[in-house]
């Protein structure tokens, strides 16, 4: 399997976030690419490769004009307001006010285009970000061109991203870019399968009303966790889309007996769709010693999601999403991999 992979992502380096009512270090954070890399060089697992530029065609595909370019200059206008820390949004609009006004001021454009505090962005972030998507669009590229799977090391994760709106550590949502890079070379049916702890919301929002994108999301029940207002299991698509959503939340507690009975339920779907291509969307925050999460999957469980997604037997795009618990985050990604290309 080919590993996709850049070095830029360590311009990205959010330093802080909330917790608890209190400011505490970034949970997302560079090494955990570096313990992934670590993991994967100790298998024979195939080749690490950079990826190729793809500009921003592909972005604008998913994302709206406005956005992007908010994002490729929001470091610089966060200088000229004379700042030199990390640029980090705190104010957001209430229902009832106006949404169709992008303001001039840095910090209501933060608000603007964001949905939490979750999102710090730095000199390096638009070049980091830039990097991860080119890093899904390489995965398009070799499955398009006939591969059997990749893995796109994406860092900062994507699936909380929509259009216009960054949050939960998530700028651009690589996923999402993949799924419509795959429809734009020809294919008529995407499969999404999300096993990150937290709900994608939003690669559901960009695909909700459409039927050429199935997501499927096995997550933390939102009435106890992050993102909170969507995720839930009666969102099942609108319009043209309705019937290709589906949730699996879960309770706080899950263990995989549980867990892997959402999983099958969610494969069923993907292979009742009959997709041309699967992209799971990876997270491995679901370990029970994640620091952020409350689900109890062991690291030899991360073995039997990869078999698991093999049985599907469709070409298969493995895009990084989540995974805060550092020691064990390349062993829990590597052990999914290995039971992919062991079945
Ligand atoms: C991103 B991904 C803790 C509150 C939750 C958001 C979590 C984003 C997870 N400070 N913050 O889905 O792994
Ligand atoms: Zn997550």
């Amino acid at each position: 399997m080919k590993i996709i992979h850049s070095p830029r992502h360590l311009g990205h380096s959010g330093h802080v976030e909330l917790m608890n009512g209190q400011v505490v270090p970034a949970f997302e954070k560079p090494e955990r690419v570096a313990m992934i890399l670590n993991a994967i060089g100790e298998r024979p697992f195939g080749t690490l490769i950079e990826p190729a530029a793809h500009g921003l065609e592909a972005l604008l595909r998913v994302h709206d004009a406005a956005y992007v370019r908010f994002l490729a200059s929001a470091w610089q206008l966060w200088l000229v307001d004379g700042r030199d820390v990390p640029a980090l949004p705190s104010f957001w609009r209430a229902p009832g006010m106006r949404t169709d006004i992008e303001p001039e001021s840095i910090d209501g454009k933060l608000g603007h285009f964001s949905f939490d505090a979750g999102c710090c962005i730095v000199a390096g972030t638009w070049d980091a970000v830039q990097a991860g998507a080119d890093i899904a669009l390489t995965g398009v590229d070799l499955i398009a061109g006939g591969g059997k799977s990749a893995f796109a090391l994406c860092r900062p994760p994507g699936h909380h991203a929509h259009a216009a709106t960054m949050g939960g550590y998530c700028f651009i949502n690589n996923a999402a870019v993949a799924a419509q890079s795959f429809l734009d070379r020809g294919a008529s049916r995407v499969a999404i399968l999300d096993v990150d702890y937290h709900h994608g919301n939003g690669t559901q929002a960009i695909f909700y009303d459409r039927p050429d994108v199935l997501v499927c999301n096995i997550h933390a029940d939102p009435l106890q966790e992050f993102p909170y207002f969507l995720g839930y299991a009666d969102e099942t698509g609108s319009g043209a889309g309705e019937g290709f959503n589906a949730n699996f939340p879960l309770r706080w507690g899950t263990d995989y007996a549980g867990w892997g009975a959402a999983l099958d339920a969610a494969c069923a779907r993907v292979a009742d769709y009959g997709p041309d291509v699967v992209i799971v969307s990876l997270g491995v925050d679901t370990y029970k010693d994640d620091p952020i999460s409350q689900f109890k999957l062991d690291s030899p469980d991360y073995l039997k999601i990869g078999a698991r997604i093999a049985a599907l037997e469709k070409p298969t795009l493995f895009v990084m999403e989540g995974g805060y618990a550092v020691e064990a985050i390349g062993i829990n990604v590597a052990n999914t991999l290995e039971g992919y290309l062991q079945r």
